[in-house]
Parts: C-alpha cells; sequence; structure tokens
C-alpha cells in the first residue's frame, strides 16, 4: 500500500479524449495505481456518456482502487430528480441538459444510474494522511466538520490545513496555494516534495478550451502533467 502510486484527475466534464491522453502521460497503470477522480464527470462536454462507461469500467475492474469524489455536478444531476422543480432548473443552468441529451443518444437515461453516482464519496482522505481529496474544498482540516456545500461548491483558498488536492476552481495552471494569497504555479513533470499543509489546485478548464491536469503522488513527491484541450471544445 505504501508503494502505491497515487493518480489524481479532475473535472473532465465529458472531455474523454483529454482524460484518456492524460492517464497515458502520467503513465497510469491500471493494474497497480490509485486513480482518484475529484468529480464533475458530467455536463458541459461532448463526450459525457463515454466518461461514464470510461469510469464505470474501471471501477468495475479496479474496485477500492479507483475512488470516484462526488462533484457540484454529479450533486445537482442526483437532486434534479427531488419533486422541488427548482433543483432541476438549476442543473439545466449548469449545462445539464447536455448530459440528458449525452445518455439519450446511447439510449439510456442517466437517471438509471443514479445509485452509481451515489455512491461517490465527498471526500477522500490518504490512508497515510498526506493528503485529503475533495472536489472544491474545505474550511476546517476535518473532512467531517466541513458542510456539503462547502466540499463541494466551495472556493476557500485561505486554508492552510491539511494538505488538500481539489478541483472545480479553474486555473490556467496547477497551483500549490499556502494561505493569505500566496501560491505557486506547479510546473509540468518537474517532482516536488508534498506539503504537509495547504491546497493543490488541479483543474485548468479543459472543457473551456484550455487544458486538463492531473498529478502523481509517488511516497512523498509528486509531479504535475497536463494535456491541451481539443480544439472541438472550445
Ligand atoms: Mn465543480
Amino acid at each position: 500500500m505504501e508503494n502505491r502510486r497515487a493518480v489524481i484527475i479532475t473535472d473532465l466534464h465529458g472531455c474523454l479524449d483529454e482524460a484518456r491522453d492524460l492517464l497515458a502521460r502520467l503513465d497510469f497503470r491500471q493494474e497497480e495505481d490509485l486513480l482518484i477522480n475529484l468529480g464533475d464527470t458530467i455536463d458541459r462536454g461532448t463526450q459525457i456518456y463515454e466518461v461514464f462507461e470510461f469510469f464505470r469500467d474501471l471501477k468495475e475492474q479496479m474496485g477500492d482502487r479507483c475512488v470516484l469524489i462526488r462533484g457540484n455536478h454529479e450533486q445537482m444531476m442526483l437532486d434534479s430528480a427531488l419533486p422541488d422543480p427548482v433543483y432541476k432548473k438549476l442543473w439545466y443552468l449548469n449545462s445539464g441538459e447536455k448530459t440528458v441529451y449525452s445518455f439519450i443518444s446511447h439510449k439510456h437515461r442517466i437517471q438509471e444510474f443514479r445509485s452509481w453516482y451515489e455512491a461517490m464519496p465527498y471526500y477522500y482522505q490518504d490512508p497515510l494522511g498526506r493528503f485529503i481529496a475533495v472536489h472544491a474544498s474545505l474550511t476546517d482540516e476535518d473532512p467531517e466538520k466541513n458542510s456539503v456545500e462547502t466540499m463541494i461548491w466551495g472556493r476557500e483558498t485561505d486554508y492552510y490545513g491539511r494538505l488538500i488536492i481539489t478541483g472545480h476552481t479553474p486555473y490556467r495552471n496547477p497551483l500549490y496555494m499556502a494561505g493569505e494569497g500566496r501560491y505557486a504555479i506547479l510546473e509540468p513533470h518537474r517532482r516536488y516534495r508534498l506539503e504537509e499543509r495547504g491546497i493543490i489546485a488541479l483543474d485548468t478548464g479543459c472543457v473551456f478550451g484550455n487544458k486538463l491536469s492531473g498529478m502523481v503522488i509517488e511516497g512523498d513527491t509528486f509531479y504535475v502533467a497536463s494535456v491541451e484541450a481539443k480544439k472541438r471544445n472550445k
């Protein structure tokens, strides 16, 4: 377990081609690595159903070594089935229709698979205590002391608790943030030592035409890598 690599990606939003390229660039090994996706698999992009199939197969094959964390978009989709129409409206305002049509064009309805999405946890704690993975942010380093709202929608950047790895808010490049506005751009393929505190932010807005980024953790070191967004997403 101690020697297992952790490969972390986020905010695919239906960008499957880029995800495959990025995993290859991160040298992802399905037979032995831990794979963590930080949420927002659906909405906005062009291969939403395909991303679902991709992760469904990986989860089936990898079991506990494939950790799929819940983002605000999965949450909006799940909530859209509630009786109050405000939830469906909110999801559709955030590109939910693209997800609905992507599933329909594959002769499915996403609600058929809601138990699969409901199984997504809000966070993941590294058993070695090196980091906490969460979609959006934390305000308290004990994940249980945060609201769901903070974990899936939060944009807290002034956090300097136990290291969290997040997506959700797109930046031009992967960043390390150390609270009070201090940050560093993480250069691709450069090996860094894992900090004990702060935020690593990995969402680089692939679906908006920038790039898809991820990281690999090995022991107490890590590196990031990115692939450019394909033009059709722009
Ligand atoms: Mn998000």
